[in-house]
């Protein structure tokens, strides 16, 4: 990696990288692991120890098998998911801010490291010193729905790889050249609603897993029309039946590759929840990392 100003996306990519993960430890990809930057992973991300589907149409996580999943409380209420991507710093959906007091970081916490809203004693819960939307999020279309959290303490990342579980870890970020083509097969995890008319959110952490689906697909008439913007990714099965829904959002939709888990999107929005034809609309996270990369640097004091 040279000296100075970056000269291209890549370059830039790789300076940030290298700046966050000087700075801030953040987790990044071994991708960005070029023979100039090879030697520099400052954290493993995307990894669990062990090897082994409410989200509507899902089965029950176990502890540790999403470490990078927490629970985000407003006033005291689980109403979004979000996933931690560096040791200060998780993100989420920019439409869980839905209100005035919403803005205010004192208003949540962050729960991570437990899988049972009943049990939230053996969380971790972490205080929250800054909330970053972004400014092209649009409420009307769904448009750029992310944002980032900083925490006011770094979490202590569990387990040493080998010898521990880990109940919390970081997903990695991809790069912004990484493709998840569609038919791949993924996942998704949150305490949302198990039916689209469920009273309440799920008590315990519950995972499904769902295809990506192409945007010229998930675009058809049949399907969201046109409604979907390159901010965003389309996962789920059209035939219904599992569906992320009601607070699920803010949370991962992570992806597998060679052995490691990517974060390919953040749970958004859909019509309804499980329906056929409807999948679950994500913002896209390779669209959304120079975005991601700015703020994490531009706030790191
Ligand atoms: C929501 O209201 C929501 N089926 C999240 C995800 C989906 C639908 C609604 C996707 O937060």
């Amino acid at each position: 990696m040279g000296e100075g100003v970056p000269t291209s996306r890549n370059d830039a990519q790789l300076h940030y990288v290298l700046l966050i993960c000087n700075e801030l430890t953040l987790c990044f990809s071994s991708r960005c692991a070029t023979k100039d930057t090879v030697s520099l992973k400052c954290i493993e991300c995307g990894n669990r120890i062990k090897v082994s589907s409410r989200i509507v149409g899902g089965e029950a996580a176990e502890l540790g098998d999403w470490p990078w999943q927490v629970s985000l409380h407003y006033k005291s209420r689980h109403v979004c998911g979000a996933s931690i991507i560096a040791r200060n710093w998780i993100i989420t959906a920019s439409h869980c801010f839905f209100e005035d007091d919403s803005f205010r970081p004192f208003n949540w916490k962050v729960y991570s490291g437990f899988i049972s809203q009943r049990k939230l004693f053996g969380a971790t819960r972490s205080s929250v010193s800054r909330i970053v939307t972004h400014q092209g999020y649009d409420s009307e279309t769904n448009d750029y729905d992310v944002a980032l959290m900083k925490l006011s303490r770094s979490l202590e990342f569990t387990g040493n790889f080998s010898f521990f579980p880990d109940k919390v870890r970081p997903a990695c970020l991809p790069t912004f050249d990484q493709q998840f083509p569609h038919g791949t097969t993924c996942m998704i995890t949150g305490f949302g609603l198990t039916e689209e008319r469920a009273a309440s959110s799920s008590d315990i952490l519950l995972e499904a897993s769902v295809d990506i689906i192409s945007h010229a697909t998930c675009n058809q008439r049949s399907v969201y029309n046109g409604k979907i913007t390159p901010r965003m990714i389309c996962a789920g099965m059209l035939l219904g039946g599992v569906d992320s829904c009601q607070g699920d959002s803010g949370g991962p939709l992570v992806c597998k590759v060679s052995g490691t888990w990517y974060l390919a999107g953040v749970t958004s929005w859909g019509i309804g929840c499980a329906r056929t034809n409807k999948p679950g609309v994500y913002a896209q996270v390779t669209q959304l990392t120079d975005w991601i990369f700015t703020q994490m640097e531009a706030n790191s004091n």
